[in-house]
């Protein structure tokens, strides 16, 4: 039996990565395929919270701790993603490892150093890179309260996501202009990822290590 396809959209704010996600667990419902949405960070348990109250500005923590809590939220996930795929649930990421290295990075953080915490983490089969400009962020309303919503800081991660994403293939990181209507964003994701709804044949790999082809001169 195939396993379930791990699937990551990633994006700026503002991206409308939230809507899309929805509606990717809508059509594989629909479907009658098996699928389980997740959104990083989750708030709802004990490491979420603390990073919760880190992005409300009701705390502060060093840059280094608030990156390794991020991880964490990854990591207390990581054997029910797992455990979801191998029983052929597909499973969906709202944000994943690559927001982590992104926003850290643009903090100025080390970047491989900010890998370091997420290597070996599941890796996704696709991820979806929901690219919009801030000038279109804005249009939409701009940025919100939270700490990170500043155009400043996402102009740099936009520019840290382009970089991480020249070390994947074309088919294991595509980006989608998401300065588009919803419905036409919607229907280039749906075409990237409904060759998945028959599940994978390949083994699920591991994040940042050899044996996941993107970057072979990490981990040596
Ligand atoms: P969201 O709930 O999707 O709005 O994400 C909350 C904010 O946290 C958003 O500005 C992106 C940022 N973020 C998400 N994951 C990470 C991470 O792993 N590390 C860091 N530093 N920031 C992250």
């Amino acid at each position: 039996m195939p396993r379930g396809a791990f699937i990551a959209v990633e994006g700026l704010d503002r991206s409308g990565k939230t809507t899309q996600v929805t509606n990717l667990e809508t059509r594989f419902q629909a479907a009658g395929i098996d699928v389980k949405l997740l959104k990083f960070p989750d708030r709802t348990t004990a490491i979420g919270k603390m990073i919760d109250a880190y992005l409300r500005s009701q705390s502060e923590l060093d840059d280094h701790a608030i990156h390794l809590l991020f991880s964490a939220n990854r990591w207390e996930l990581a054997t029910t993603i797992e455990r979801l795929l191998n029983e052929g649930t597909i499973v969906v990421c709202d944000r994943y490892a690559f927001s982590g290295v992104a926003f850290s990075a643009a903090k100025g953080l080390d970047l491989d150093w900010c890998r370091s915490p997420d290597v070996s983490l599941p890796a996704p089969d696709v991820t979806l890179f929901l690219d919009i400009s801030p000038e279109k962020a804005r249009e939409r309303g701009g940025y919100g309260e939270e700490r990170y919503e500043k155009e400043e800081l996402q102009r740099k991660v936009r520019t840290i996501f382009s970089k991480i994403s020249g070390e994947f293939s074309a088919e294991k990181w595509v980006t989608v202009d998401a300065g588009r209507s919803q419905e036409d964003v919607a229907a280039d994701v749906w075409s990237f990822v409904e060759g998945f709804a028959a599940g994978v044949h390949s083994p699920l790999q591991r994040l940042w290590t050899r044996n996941e082809n993107e970057r072979d001169s990490f981990n040596t």
